[in-house]
């Protein structure tokens, strides 16, 4: 049967001494080169914040802990919604181990320096006014 809700994705606005986080994806060539806030999708019978810690860890190496949903839904490719929470790290230093090239600590002054994904655009702009 063909699903008539749309599965979410999951992404982390994360915070690190009055900076975010951007990652630069390195798939699928669509998408390469450009900047996103990391995360992945949500699995079925996994809550938001759970699928976030489980991203994190996969394609960063970070323990985080979600702190506030940024309100909103971004539409994505058909069948998907994007949902961001703000995160802080707890312990461990991302690095780019899944699905990214390049990681960058931005701050507010500097935060439109990379290609950020159409998509990401505004909840990455709610998060920077954040920090
Ligand atoms: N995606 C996005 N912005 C993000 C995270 C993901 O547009 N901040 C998109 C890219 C993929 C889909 O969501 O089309 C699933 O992401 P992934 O491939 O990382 O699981």
């Amino acid at each position: 049967m063909k699903e008539c809700v749309d599965r979410v994705v999951v992404a982390g606005a994360v915070f690190d001494r009055g900076r975010l986080l951007a990652a630069r994806r390195s798939a699928p060539p669509e998408l390469a080169g450009r900047w996103e806030l990391p995360g992945g999708k949500v699995e079925p019978g996994e809550g938001g914040p759970e699928a976030l810690v489980r991203e994190l860890r996969e394609e960063l190496g970070v323990e985080v802990e979600p702190c506030e949903r940024i309100p909103g839904e971004w539409p994505l490719k058909p069948g998907y919604v994007l949902r961001v929470w703000t995160a802080r790290v707890l312990s461990g230093e991302p690095r780019p181990l899944q699905d990214h090239d390049e990681l960058r600590w931005l701050s507010r002054r500097d935060w439109d320096s990379v290609d950020w994904l159409d998509q990401d655009v505004p909840a990455v702009i709610e998060a920077v006014r954040r920090l």
